[in-house]
C-alpha cells in the first residue's frame, strides 16, 4: 500500500458531493488508500455551492440520502418532505464527520488535469495547488450539474449593483430587502427563488425566456410518527426505489392515457396535482413520454392550473410553456404561480424583447432599461459533461476526452469511456442520471465500481477498459430507447442545447433505474462483458 500523502495513491476521486464521500467510505472498506480533491471548503457538492433562497430537493428526503449504513438511516431525522439545502448540506457533513472522511479529502483545491501513463497503467493528476498525484485509478465523481452557465452580458463589468449566480450562491446571507431586483432564468433554480426573492425584494423583474412546467411541491413537516414508520420500511422502500424508473417509490401507472376517458384522466391528473411533486402528472399514465397526444393531455391540465393560479389572464398567458412536459425539467415549486399576483413582481418576456447588454445600473433589453440593484443569473449549467470537459483529462496516447467526445459524449453503461482505462465516471453520460433520483444512482454506481476494483485485485487485473463494440452496441441501445419518446425533441440542458453552440445529444439512459441496475448487474455476471482486462502493467502505485 502506499501512503496518502507520498504523491502516489490508489484512487484519485474528484469531487466531494454524494458520490465521493460513499466513494471514500466504501474504498477504505476494501483497503484501497484513496485522495480526494474538492474545489469547495467543504462537503456536499450542489448543496455545497447552491446556496440561493428556496434552494431544496425535489425528491423526497428519505429517498434522497443513503441506505448503506443502517445507522445513518435510524439516527438521521428529515424535517420536511422536501429538505431544504442547509438541511441536505448537515446531512452530508454528518455522514463526512460520521464516517471520518474529511481526512481523505483536499479541500479548496481544483483537478486541473488527469492523464494515464499507458505503461505503468497509472493516471497522473494535476491540481491547481501545483500537486501531482498518481494512483492506479481515476473516479470523477464530479456531479452532472455542477459548473454553472452565465450568459456573457456585455456590460456586466460596468454594473455597479451586485450579481449573483444560484449556482455559486455566497455562503453570507444575501439581503434584497429594499432593493430592486433581476432574476433571468426560470429553470428550476429560478422557480424556487422567485417566490423567496419575491418576499424580501421591494420590486422583482423575472426575465423570462421560455417558461417552464412546475408542479407544486405540497412540502410539509415530516412528523416523528411518519419517521418512524419510514426507518421500519426502509428497505422495502429502498428496494422499491431501486427497482423503479425514477428511483422512487411510486407504483408504476397502468394505463395509457390515450386509452382512459376525459373523465378517468382528469381524476388521475387531479390526484397527482394534490399529491404535488415532480411526477405529480408525468406519473399518472404510462404514455406520457412516447405519446404526444397523451403529453398533450397533461400540458393542457397544467395551463389550466396555471391559469387558475394567476389573477392576470396576460400573465398567465405568458407563464403557460408549450413543449413536451417532461422534456425539460419539470419544476416543484411553493407558490411560484401565485408570486405573480403581487404587486411588486413584473414578469418580462426576453424572448420577444431580448436582453441587449447590462448598464452600470441596471439591464438593457431590446427594448427599454430595467433600474436594478441586483442582478440573480438562474440560467443553469454546463450540464452531464461541463464538469468532466473542464478538466484536461487525456487518456490512451495522450488523446483528449474533449476529442473522443468532440461528437457527443460515449460512454459504456455511463460507467467508463474506450480509450481511458481505469477511468470511472459516476452517473455519466448514457446512465440513467439527471433522470433518476440521483441517491439511487449513486449508490448502485459506487458499489458498482468498488466491486469492479475488488474483482481486479482478486484476480490480477491491472487495468480496465470497455472495447469499441461493446460501447457502440451500448450507445446504440440508449439512443435507440431516447427516439422511441419525446425527450430529445426539446431545448434544454437535457440535450445541451442550453448551451450555445452545442450540438443536439440525449445521452441519458431512458428505461429507467430498474432495467439499468439488470444490465449493469448482467454484464458482471457475464464476466464483465464488454470489458478487457490487462495484467501487464503493476508497477507504480500497489494495492
Ligand atoms: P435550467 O433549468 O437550465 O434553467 C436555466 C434558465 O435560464 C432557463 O429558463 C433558461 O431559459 C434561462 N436562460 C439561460 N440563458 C439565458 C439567457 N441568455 N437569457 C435569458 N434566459 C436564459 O437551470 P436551473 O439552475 O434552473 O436548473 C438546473 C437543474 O438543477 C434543475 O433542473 C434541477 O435538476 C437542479 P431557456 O429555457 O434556455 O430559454
Amino acid at each position: 500500500m502506499t501512503s496518502a500523502s507520498s504523491g502516489t495513491t490508489d484512487v484519485v476521486v474528484v469531487g466531494a458531493g454524494f458520490s465521493g464521500l460513499y466513494l471514500l467510505h466504501r474504498l477504505r472498506q476494501m483497503g484501497l488508500h484513496a485522495r480526494l480533491l474538492e474545489k469547495g471548503s467543504g462537503v456536499g457538492g450542489t448543496w455545497y455551492w447552491n446556496r440561493y433562497p428556496g434552494a431544496r430537493c425535489d425528491i423526497e428526503s428519505f429517498d434522497y440520502c443513503y441506505s448503506f449504513s443502517d445507522e445513518l438511516v435510524r439516527e438521521w431525522v428529515w424535517s420536511e418532505r422536501y429538505a431544504t439545502q442547509p438541511e441536505i448540506l448537515r446531512y452530508l457533513e454528518h455522514v463526512a464527520d460520521r464516517f471520518d472522511l474529511n481526512r481523505l479529502i483536499t479541500f479548496d483545491t481544483t483537478a486541473e488535469a488527469a492523464s494515464f501513463d499507458q505503461n505503468a497503467g497509472t493516471w497522473t493528476v494535476t491540481t491547481d495547488t501545483g500537486e501531482q498525484i498518481t494512483a492506479r485509478y481515476l473516479v470523477l465523481a464530479t456531479g452532472n450539474l455542477s459548473l454553472t452557465n452565465r450568459p456573457d452580458f456585455d456590460g456586466l463589468d460596468s454594473f455597479t449593483g451586485q450579481w449573483f449566480h444560484t449556482g455559486t450562491w455566497p455562503h453570507e446571507p444575501v439581503d434584497f430587502t429594499g432593493q430592486s431586483v433581476a432574476v433571468i432564468g426560470t429553470g428550476s433554480s429560478g422557480i424556487q427563488s422567485i417566490p423567496k426573492i419575491a418576499q424580501q425584494a421591494e420590486h422583482l423583474y423575472v426575465l423570462q425566456r421560455t417558461p417552464n412546467y412546475s408542479m407544486p411541491a405540497r412540502n410539509r413537516a415530516v412528523t416523528a410518527e411518519e419517521m418512524s414508520s419510514i426507518v421500519v420500511n426502509f428497505p422495502s422502500r429502498r428496494r422499491a426505489c431501486e427497482n423503479s424508473d425514477a428511483g422512487t417509490p411510486l407504483p408504476p401507472a397502468t394505463q395509457r392515457a390515450v386509452e382512459v376517458t376525459a373523465e378517468q384522466r382528469r381524476a388521475k391528473y387531479d390526484e397527482g396535482w394534490e399529491r404535488g411533486g415532480i411526477s405529480a402528472l408525468s406519473g399518472a399514465f404510462t404514455d406520457m413520454f412516447g405519446d404526444e397526444v397523451a403529453n398533450g393531455y397533461a400540458q393542457d391540465y397544467a395551463r389550466e392550473q396555471i391559469r387558475s393560479l394567476v389573477t392576470d389572464p396576460q400573465i398567465a398567458d405568458m407563464l403557460s410553456p408549450s413543449h413536451d412536459i417532461g422534456t425539460k425539467r419539470t419544476c416543484t415549486d411553493i407558490d411560484y404561480y401565485q408570486t405573480y399576483n403581487r404587486d411588486n413582481v413584473d414578469l418580462i418576456n426576453v424572448r420577444a424583447n431580448p436582453i441587449s447588454h447590462i448598464t452600470p445600473t441596471g439591464i438593457a433589453l431590446h427594448d427599454g432599461v430595467i433600474e436594478v440593484d441586483s442582478i440573480v443569473f438562474a440560467t443553469g449549467f454546463d450540464a452531464i459533461t461541463g464538469a468532466l470537459a473542464d478538466i484536461d483529462i487525456r487518456g490512451r496516447a495522450d488523446v483528449p476526452l474533449s476529442a473522443a467526445w468532440a461528437n457527443g459524449a460515449r460512454a459504456y453503461l455511463g460507467l467508463q469511456v474506450v480509450g481511458f482505462p481505469n477511468m470511472f465516471l459516476i452517473t455519466g453520460p448514457t446512465s440513467p442520471s439527471v433522470l433518476s433520483n440521483m441517491a439511487i444512482s449513486i449508490e448502485q454506481h459506487v458499489d458498482w465500481v468498488v466491486d469492479c476494483l475488488a474483482y481486479m485485485r482478486d484476480n490480477g487485473h491491472a487495468t480496465i477498459e470497455p472495447t469499441n463494440t461493446a460501447q457502440d452496441e451500448w450507445m446504440r441501445h440508449v439512443t435507440e430507447l431516447a427516439n422511441a419518446t419525446l425527450y430529445p425533441r426539446a431545448h434544454s440542458w437535457y440535450v445541451g442545447t442550453n448551451m450555445d453552440g452545442r450540438e443536439r445529444a440525449f445521452t441519458i439512459y431512458i428505461a429507467g433505474c430498474g432495467p439499468y441496475r439488470e444490465e449493469c448487474d448482467q454484464v458482471v455476471a457475464d464476466g464483465y462483458r464488454g470489458f478487457e482486462f490487462d495484467a501487464t502493467s503493476t508497477e507504480g502505485t500497489s494495492a
